[in-house]
């Protein structure tokens, strides 16, 4: 039997390198869109394309994390074994701006489709995207599985929410439901207003004579810093046991903007001095501390560890978009 999975978020840097992984591994992949102005999906266009995937192992049905109608409709016809539930607005800076909608669909998005799950036939497995930022400003360092919750921003009080509630459905309901908690991965198809790509972008745009000025907010922040690619494959990964359980994901590494700066920059062959600059209006009203990953949980249960270094991280990330290779995206304020 041909295994199928459903995935929110399909059109996301992850759900893109996750598409891939289960089409490689013979999966039927359906993924969530939502309906937008344009039809344009950069990072699935391979597939979309072609007509042996696309309409054969690939399907995409409308949807939205507030219309449980509807997912209940897709998911009821669909009748996936996996769901990857990766989708929801995933900028941290942004959830300052907009802290309504960032919970109702990370947080209570996450709860409509728990609750559609359980009333399902059979029930599918769950893969939930969380995030390091639930653990804030930690006390211990690094962080794991244990480690107590205290975010300092409304996406991570919703992540927080979230992942509480899947571990409840677990316990309460029996569903095989797993969190991963996931520390910042990127790639050449990282979305425009994170930092990483901001960062390689600039510094290629500025070799080319297409820009001449990097602005920024907070260089000395220190991020887990590993690869999209990677990730995705803990994502299937926690799928496969017998038993349900929450995973960190983490490279263990922690590393400072101004070393992306620096890399990306020599990368290039330029000096950074004279291009970049900080505006403090970058900076964010409150900022998570000591965020560094302890993976060893997903390593002994699911041999998982991480295969790109940090550096050939923003190398990759810097010549794909010297090279052009990198989707476009839509622009944002950063
Ligand atoms: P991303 O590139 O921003 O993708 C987010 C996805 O969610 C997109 O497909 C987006 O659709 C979809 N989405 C947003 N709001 C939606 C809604 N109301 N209804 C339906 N779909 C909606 O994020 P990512 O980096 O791939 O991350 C995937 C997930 O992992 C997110 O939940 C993120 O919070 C979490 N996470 C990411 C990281 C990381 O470092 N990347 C770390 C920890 C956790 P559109 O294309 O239509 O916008
Ligand atoms: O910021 C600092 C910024 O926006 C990283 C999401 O995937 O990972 C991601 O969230 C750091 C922060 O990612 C700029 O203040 C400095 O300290 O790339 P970012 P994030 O906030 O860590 C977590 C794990 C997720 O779950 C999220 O979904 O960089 N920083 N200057 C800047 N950040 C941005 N965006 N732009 C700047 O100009």
């Amino acid at each position: 039997m041909t295994p199928s999975a459903f995935i929110t978020g399909i059109t996301g840097q992850d759900g893109s390198y996750l598409t891939e992984l289960l089409l490689d591994h013979g999966y039927q992949v359906h993924g969530l869109v939502r309906r937008t102005s344009t039809l344009s999906r950069s990072r699935l266009d391979r597939f979309y394309r072609d007509p042996s995937i696309y309409g054969q192992r690939l399907f995409l049905h409308y949807a939205d994390l507030d219309d449980s109608t509807t997912l209940r409709r897709v998911l009821m016809k669909v009748t996936p074994d996996e769901i990857y539930h990766l989708a929801g607005q995933s900028h941290v800076g942004l959830s300052f701006e907009m802290p309504e909608s960032t919970c109702e669909m990370t947080a209570m998005g996450t709860l409509r489709l728990l609750e559609i799950i359980r009333d399902l036939p059979k029930a599918p497995r769950l893969y939930h995207a969380s995030s390091s930022e639930v653990f804030g400003q930690p006390d211990q360092m690094p962080q794991d599985e244990q480690t107590p919750f205290a975010p300092v921003n409304p996406y991570g009080v919703a992540k927080a929410f979230a992942t509480r509630m899947v571990g409840v459905y677990r316990k309460t309901f029996g569903l095989f439901a797993c969190n991963g908690i996931m520390f910042n991965h990127e790639s050449p198809r990282r979305g425009e207003n994170f930092v990483t790509r901001k960062i390689c972008r600039a510094a290629a745009a500025i070799k080319l004579g297409r820009q001449t000025e990097l602005v920024l907010g907070d260089t000395l922040a220190q991020r887990d810093w590993g690869h999209a690619r990677d990730y995705v494959r803990g994502m299937w990964l926690a799928l496969q046991p017998e038993t349900p359980d929450d995973y960190v994901f983490a490279t263990g590494q922690l590393h400072s903007v101004q070393e992306v700066v620096e890399i990306a920059f020599a990368t290039v062959k330029l000096d950074w001095r004279p291009h970049v600059k900080q505006d403090p209006r970058l900076f964010r009203p409150s900022e998570p501390a000591r965020l560094v990953g302890c993976a060893a949980k997903a390593k002994t249960l699911l041999n998982w560890e991480p295969q790109t270094s940090f550096v050939q991280l923003i190398v990759e990330m810097t010549e794909a978009e010297l090279a052009d290779k990198a989707p476009p995206d839509r622009s944002r304020p950063s």
